[in-house]
């Protein structure tokens, strides 16, 4: 007796429910409610970057690495003055801090074009909690972090546009001796 009046109470409510659902539909919706696809929202979610990726996943990845030597302030330096890829390639570093004591701390990060210096002063005024890189239109991509004897690594998608851009390690006071050419062909 109890469950016919609630079976009758959800059936009465339903269509009152869709129609909510209906009109809160955002403006770029077709309007056609499909309780499917509702339900499988979290599904197509998932899947969703997948596609955005799909041409870069069936891209081959150029693989690339960099060392930071040294062990003092006069020393530091990167192993490579130059790193070439191809416009718009997926592009995974490895880099290697050769450094073994505390204040050999490094990065690498890539630039626009001649801007390696604007990027590292600012990078110095972000701090270590931001990993010394500024948030603006001047950097392409960024390592993270590399404690004295750490590897990290980075992917990126290379710049489109061909040309000679910057990388630098923005860790303050290390830009002047740290820094090189990403040739983007
Ligand atoms: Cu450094």
């Amino acid at each position: 007796m109890m469950e016919k009046h609630m079976k009758k109470r959800f059936h009465t409510l339903m269509p009152l429910l869709l129609l909510l659902l209906w009109s809160c539909s955002p403006p770029e919706a077709d309007g056609n409610l499909n309780v499917n696809d509702m339900a499988s929202d979290s599904a197509t979610a998932a899947s969703a970057p997948l596609n955005e990726d799909q041409d870069t996943t069936l891209q081959k990845i150029q693989e690339l690495s960099l060392h930071a030597l040294g062990n003092s302030l006069d020393e530091i330096k990167f192993s490579k003055d130059t790193l070439e890829v191809k416009a718009g390639a997926l592009v995974k570093l490895t880099f290697v801090n050769e450094g073994v004591d505390m204040p050999m701390v490094h990065n690498v990060v890539f630039t626009a074009p001649g801007k390696f210096k604007q990027v590292a002063l600012a990078g110095d005024k972000v701090g270590a909690s931001g990993g010394y890189v500024p948030e603006n239109d001047l950097v392409v991509a960024s390592s993270p972090i590399a404690l004295p004897g750490q590897t990290v690594e980075m992917e990126f998608t290379a710049p489109t546009a061909p040309g000679s851009y910057d990388f630098v390690c923005t860790y303050p006071s290390h830009w002047s001796k740290m820094n090189g050419v990403l040739i983007v062909k």
